[in-house]
């Protein structure tokens, strides 16, 4: 499947994130007729293309708001959260703000309206102004828009934040901690009050009775495994999987510019839970980077020494758990966080606002610049390298962000013909998916938990077994200390980012970043190949 950031109409303020026009092609992508046949063609390959739904904002170019905006007597007021200010203070006022609750985008989370004299809220950037999904006219309204893009043959969405769409009505204040002024208003909108009743009530104007199979995968910050479970019961119909975002914060502390070292104990911690959680009810989704965080090889590999070998180990363990895995664009070549020099090579608008605060907050420039390029989503939107040609082949104008230098050497042409290229072990890991049940169905066992280098775990279906191994360290691992560490010795290597070992060598011997998918299946159940 193909999932398609934001592509309508949109001033571009969050990089299509907010969006003025749902039932149109942003005219720098194109037109619907390119889409139509964008989407025909993804079928005629017998694939399939979901939308990005978002529906928790507008942007305030967007026909509801400039209506709503209009006036206090607008039809569509209530359709966004308008507020007066503060008790007693003048709007526009410093803490006049309705609460005191932080943008994700740094500053506060209300804008205040001199026309109208009140406030509204916007959880991530100004011009993205929070529907109200209390008003049953914005919800209607949002079914009519998603059957209009079903009906136009899509097979379904990714649903952006989508679990902040249910707010605490009486918007209490955040408590106020690390972020300086402004609160934490996250517990009164992350998993709200009605985000149940509402993701089912679109289960069933949307999808219910409609012929077909479609994905729905919503983008939930600060989920837990037990609200997974319930976003991903099928028997609840709400969504068929969530993206979680436990593993993409370890490194992190009170907030994303504030850098920890990732320990290896603590992934396997948190996805071995997110296995075991989801085991009997509902399904994860599996990914190590998308358009919002930096690239895999980066942060949880080694993009100088070993950038290959250890964007395939990634991939490996990645492809190998019990769930859907999603490859963001370039991750199938091991592309990897780019050299941003100045804040001028920046154009992200939570980097941007970022450094503004950070800066005049006092914090040095160099050190704010830092946490931008080892974290900031920019990382993640270079162009995509198909060659070794000017801007990679991405323009022969001048591109929106300067493309990676070292496109030069990882690109698509140069990997295409190379069989030992990251990009054919990402092909070679779906087709043992489309190839072996066990790697969709298999129950996850982890291993050797404590082990700070190796990441190792078994899929067990009916009489097939696998085993993955992968040293997730630049220093040699053994792994030996698996249980029936003997009879895997013995058994096939299905997958290898890397040649067998030396005979000298231990057979469960893991060089620098080396991973194997081994198989065994007792009663000699023969591989479908
Ligand atoms: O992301 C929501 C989200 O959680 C991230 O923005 C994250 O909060 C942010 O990077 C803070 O660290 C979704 C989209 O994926 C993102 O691109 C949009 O900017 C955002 O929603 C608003 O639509």
């Amino acid at each position: 499947m193909i999932w398609l950031s934001p592509v309508y109409p949109s001033p571009q303020d969050d990089a299509g994130y907010d969006i003025s026009d749902y039932q149109g092609i942003e005219p720098v992508f194109g037109a619907l007729e390119d889409f139509d046949a964008l989407l025909a063609a993804v079928h005629g390959r017998g694939m399939k293309l979901v939308m990005d739904l978002v529906v928790n904002h507008t942007s305030d170019e967007h026909p509801w708001f400039v209506e709503s905006s209009s006036g206090r007597d607008s039809p569509r007021r209530d359709w966004y959260w308008w507020r007066p200010a503060r008790e007693g203070m003048a709007g526009g006022t410093p803490g006049a703000e309705p609460t005191n609750w932080r943008s994700f985008f740094s500053g506060s989370a209300w804008q205040y309206d001199p026309a109208t004299q009140e406030y509204y809220l916007h959880l991530f950037s100004r011009k993205q102004p929070d529907l109200n999904w209390e008003n049953p006219q914005v919800r209607d309204a949002v079914y009519a828009m998603m059957r209009w893009w079903l009906d136009r043959g899509v097979d379904g969405f990714r649903m952006d934040v989508i679990n902040m769409i249910s707010k605490d009505n009486a918007l209490p204040d955040g408590h106020v901690g690390p972020f300086g002024a402004w609160g934490d208003g996250r517990p009164y909108y992350l998993n709200g009050p009605r985000i149940h009743e509402y993701l089912q009530e679109m289960h069933r104007e949307v999808f219910a009775g409609r012929p077909g199979r479609f994905l729905t995968v919503g983008e939930t910050p600060g989920c837990t495994v037990e609200e997974a479970r319930l976003y991903t019961d099928p028997a609840r119909g709400e969504v068929d999987m969530v993206f979680q975002f436990e593993h993409v914060q370890l490194d992190q502390g009170d907030s994303r510019w504030d850098l920890r070292p990732l320990r290896l104990l603590d992934l396997k911690a948190s996805l071995g839970r997110w296995q075991a959680g989801l085991a009997q009810t509902g399904w994860n989704s599996l990914y190590w980077n998308n358009h919002d965080q930096p690239r895999a090889v980066s942060r949880f590999g080694d993009d100088q020494a070993y950038r290959v070998r250890s964007a395939k180990a990634l991939a490996t363990v990645l492809h190998l758990h019990r769930g859907t895995p999603y490859v963001y664009q370039g991750e199938e070549l091991g592309m990897t966080n780019a050299p941003f020099a100045g804040i001028d090579d920046f154009r992200d608008i939570e980097s941007i606002n970022h450094y503004a605060e950070a800066t005049s907050a006092g914090q040095p420039a160099e050190q704010v610049l830092a946490a931008l390029r080892t974290i900031g989503r920019d990382n993640a939107r270079t162009p995509m390298q198909w060659d070794g040609t000017a801007h990679a082949g991405f323009t022969t104008g001048v591109p929106w962000i300067p493309a990676n230098p070292n496109h030069a050497e990882i690109n698509v042409t140069a990997q295409e013909g190379d069989p030992q290229s990251v990009l054919h072990h990402y092909r070679a890991l779906i087709r043992l998916r489309h190839s072996e049940p066990a790697v969709v169905h298999g129950d996850f066992t982890m291993l050797l938990p404590n082990h700070e280098q190796i990441y190792a775990f078994t899929r067990r279906l009916g009489q097939v077994e696998l085993l993955v191994l992968a040293n997730l360290s630049s220093r040699t691992a053994m792994a030996d200390q698996i249980p029936d560490a003997g009879g895997w010795e013995r058994a096939e290597v299905l997958i290898a980012n890397s040649p067998p070992p030396e005979p000298s060598q231990h057979r469960l011997s893991l060089r620098p970043w080396e991973a194997r998918v081994y198989r065994r299946a007792s009663g000699g159940y023969p591989r479908q190949v």
